[in-house]
């Protein structure tokens, strides 16, 4: 027994020092004061809001270390088998808020900041958003992160620490202006350790030799080495003990500070410009949404996280004493889409050079081990790395390619000796010019699992880009595991006065952790009382935004119009286009009513918000054409309240807690078959807002819980692109007439120069209208009437928004990482330990 080793009035002093759970507010506030005081070196007279967060943040990060040391003894002592996720993106946001209300202290220290004169909602807004993450993806890695921890799975998170997350963005006149998003002044989330750190190589050669016995061997020597230095930040999970590990690699020169030599001899600045050069590896996170560039550096960060994650993971798994035959049933590892498809080779390279296994063997225990996720059928998305930059960079990783696609091929050949042309369709290597790797199908080869994240999506990678591997490997090995969201944070954090309704009438809390016991309060659907109470949280929740973009903008909002919402990256297949053509053709209409049928006009507040790509021109046009339709319609005195056009600045996790609950409707309205899922659709809904959207990604499995009659669905089907698309390019195709008159507008100058947006409008009338904008014009317009209509019958929409919410169980990430666990990892979660600190929920 581990604790006997310790004599037991060590162990009695030590039990009695350690921090415990906050009895009361006053045990917070010396916690609190004490950091503030000699953490910080501040005093009373000094403490502001920040240093008040910060002593705070401490004082949780005390508890959350106790927990999270205990769940690492506990995970090492059980010896099971663990699930390493493996995402080059974490979108975590902040974590304070998080810490107090999954620890269950969050009331206690509401109380304790009061006492010192200070409110928790302005201490919470003091922390920067930890943004290293895109979009949907990054976010899906956080939700992720937060599941497996609630459910006590052993689990790590590996990434990168990015000095820089996304950028910061800024609209001048009217325009997206990038500014760099240093978020690490002052992080009391992490732990730097030091003492934990990989040697990474890169570029050099290959030599070959016989051993004594003959068998030849392959060695990766020269080149460069920098090093990793692991970074820790504790998951703590919700009303459980179990704290998980999230480590993210940050780069340093491997020569320590300064290289010496160099420096003595006078060569100052190149030994400063090595250091440099090493630390750009981790500085910047890619702010490509949906695109892949082929740049060096990247394919560098990409190697640098899974050399160093894998050298981890190795070493943890050697520890064991465990044969090597065991690697596979010890360890499951998550590539969250092709970005981590290097720690493929990178395994078998350990295994074979390293470690002296047979190719066979090894190849085995590698296939076993993985797993991938795609989140996109769109070919500009899919990664492809051409053969030189591998050849000069990992130069033993592309011989192992080369071997993997020759045994596989040679499979295919044995298996299909009639397809010829199939060898060159499923090639690891395409045959262009030059020649690329291409990385989804190296992840599918060299895993035993692949999966969609909804189920057309699913669907779609069957049919699409992976198609011919269901031929070879048959359909078992791809499924489909739908995405979800954590409750804990997009609603009970998000809207702790919603959630508190719902437990109200739950008797507790334990939705949160089984959000299928949602389905309750539709029995409450008719009460008066609880009715009220649920139109008037969602009032409230529109008036604080209406607070927000009254003082950012100047705009003010009426909280009694429909709010309707559209939040994510900017993308063409996102089609915020056509929300904004549809704003002008309100617009328009508006314009053209006489008193008597404004009166009965629905009021509405169009809100967006989302980053695009810096290099993503169009998209950024997309910005700036909603932000001077904005400028016209929101000061037009004819159309007053009856329209308002809102661009958010700056859209990311935190002003998503708020902003979400704040909608009516929000749009979800991609071209079909491009979103592979959405998350943001399920965020909204559990939140009581309705939605309009496509049938693309999980609004279809969204439609099928809450039933057809509580969303508005609109516009064409999958099936039906590929046809819709060739009408367009051979011409039997009509441009919309209510969206022709929309362009004319445009194009007559009514938003300002027209030059600057003709691109946009071409991309439909003259360039074949890729994303389908003018098929699917009137059928939305008709849809967004629709709504108008319903949201005039308040009790219709009060009962559809009950409806919807109670009906959203199945999208909580738990049922999601359960079904990854079962169907995927062959996990089991390890039995919290009893700790002073936590709270057992059951
Ligand atoms: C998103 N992908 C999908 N990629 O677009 C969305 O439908 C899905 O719900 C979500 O993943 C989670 O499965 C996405 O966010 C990226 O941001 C990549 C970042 C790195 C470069 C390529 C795009």
């Amino acid at each position: 027994d581990v604790q006997s080793s310790i004599p037991e009035p060590q162990r009695e002093a030590w039990t009695k020092f350690a921090p415990q759970r906050f009895a009361k507010a006053e045990d917070f506030q010396r916690d609190a004061v004490r950091h503030v005081e000699t953490s910080l070196a501040r005093s009373m007279y000094n403490c502001d809001e920040a240093a008040m967060y910060a002593g705070t943040a401490l004082a949780f990060r005390d508890r959350l270390v106790m927990d999270w040391n205990k769940t690492q003894q506990a995970h090492t002592f059980a010896d099971q088998k663990r699930i390493y996720y493996l995402s080059l993106e974490f979108l975590m946001g902040r974590a304070l808020d998080n810490a107090m209300l999954n620890v269950q202290q969050k009331d206690v220290a509401a109380e304790g900041l009061s006492g010192l004169g200070f409110r928790m909602e302005d201490i919470i807004e003091q922390e920067h958003d930890a943004a290293l993450g895109n979009g949907g993806l990054g976010r899906l890695a956080a939700c992720f992160l937060d599941s497996l921890a609630t459910l006590n799975y052993p689990a790590w998170g590996y990434g990168l620490r990015y000095r820089y997350g996304i950028f910061k963005q800024e609209i001048v006149d009217g325009y997206q202006v990038e500014v760099p998003d240093y978020w690490l002044d002052f992080n009391p989330w992490e732990f730097a350790r030091h003492d934990v750190t990989v040697d990474i190589q890169f570029y050099g050669h290959v030599d070959k030799w016989q051993d004594e016995n003959g068998k030849t061997k392959c060695s990766w020597e020269g080149g460069e080495i920098v090093k990793a230095v692991a970074f820790d930040v504790p998951v703590p999970g919700y009303g459980t003990s179990t704290t998980n590990n999230l480590r993210l690699w940050g780069s340093k020169a491997a020569s320590g500070e300064f290289d010496f030599q160099k420096f003595n001899s006078g060569e100052y600045e190149s030994s400063v410009a090595d250091q440099q050069r090493a630390e750009t590896i981790s500085a910047v996170l890619y702010p490509n949404d949906n695109l892949e560039r082929g740049k060096e550096l990247r394919l560098k960060q990409q190697y640098f996280w899974c050399a160093a994650s894998l050298s981890d993971i190795v070493r943890r798994f050697k520890k064991t004493g465990r044969a090597w035959k065991e690697f596979s049933s010890q360890t499951a590892i998550q590539l969250n889409d092709t970005h981590p498809t290097l720690a493929i080779p990178e395994l078998q390279r350990i295994l074979i050079d390293i470690e002296g296994l047979e190719w066979d063997e090894a190849w085995s225990i590698v296939h076993q081990t993985f797993a991938y996720t795609n989140h996109t059928v769109l070919p500009e998305a899919l990664e492809k790395w051409s053969v030189g930059l591998m050849q000069h960079l990992l130069p033993r990783h592309l011989q192992i390619i080369y071997e993997i696609n020759l045994q596989f091929l040679q499979y295919v050949e044995r298996t299909f000796p009639k397809d010829r042309d199939l060898l060159g369709r499923v090639s690891i290597i395409e045959e262009s010019n030059p020649k690329m790797v291409r990385m989804a199908f190296l992840a599918v080869i060299g895993s035993h699992k692949v999966n969609g994240v909804a189920e057309l999506h699913s669907d779609l990678v069957k049919t699409t880009i992976l198609k011919d591997f269901v031929k070879v490997y048959g359909p078992d090995k791809f499924t489909n595991v739908t995405n979800g969201i954590t409750p804990r944070r997009w609603l009970h954090q998000a809207n702790p006065r919603l959630s508190a309704l719902i437990a109200s009438k739950l008797g507790g809390y334990d939705f949160l952790k089984d959000l299928t016991l949602l389905n309750k309060i539709e029995a409450h659907v008719d009460d008066a009382e609880f009715r009220k109470e649920w139109q008037a949280i969602k009032l409230a929740n529109k008036e604080r935004l209406a607070r927000h973009v009254h003082e950012t903008t100047g705009i003010t909002l009426n909280p009694k119009a429909l709010f309707d919402i559209q939040v994510k990256r900017i993308h063409e297949y996102k089609r915020q286009q056509l929300n904004i053509f549809g704003c002008i053709h309100r617009y328009l209409a508006i314009k053209a009513m006489s008193a008597e049928e404004k009166k009965k006009v629905v009021p509405r507040v169009t809100i967006f918000g989302g980053k695009a790509a810096p290099g993503y021109w169009m998209a950024k046009t997309v910005i700036h054409l909603i932000n001077k339709v904005g400028d016209v319609i929101n000061n037009d005195p004819e159309v007053g309240d009856l329209l308002k056009v809102v661009f958010i600045e700056d859209y990311n996790v935190s002003k998503a807690e708020f902003l979400v609950p704040a909608s009516d409707i929000s749009e979800h309205i991609s071209t079909a078959g491009t979103e592979a899922s959405g998350t943001s659709n399920m965020k909204f809904v559990l939140n009581g807002g309705l939605i309009i959207g496509t049938c693309d990604g999980a609004n279809i499995e969204i439609t099928r819980e809450i039933g057809e009659n509580n969303i508005f669905l609109f516009g064409n089907l999958s099936e039906d692109v590929e046809e819709l698309r060739h009408n367009h390019v051979f011409g039997t195709y009509q441009l919309n007439e209510s969206l022709a008159k929309v362009f004319d507008q445009i194009q007559n100058g009514k938003f300002g120069d027209a030059s600057q947006f003709s691109a946009l409008v071409n991309a439909i009338v003259d360039h074949g209208d890729f994303y389908l904008v003018s098929d699917d014009f009137e059928s939305y317009c008709q849809t967004q009437d629709l709504i108008d209509e319903s949201y005039k019958n308040v009790d219709e929409w009060t009962t559809k928004s009950i409806t919807s919410v109670a009906r959203m169980g199945f999208f909580s990430s738990d049922r999601c990482i359960d079904e990854y666990a079962e169907v995927i990892w062959n996990i089991e979660p390890v039995a919290p330990t009893k700790t002073d600190f936590a709270v057992d929920l059951a």
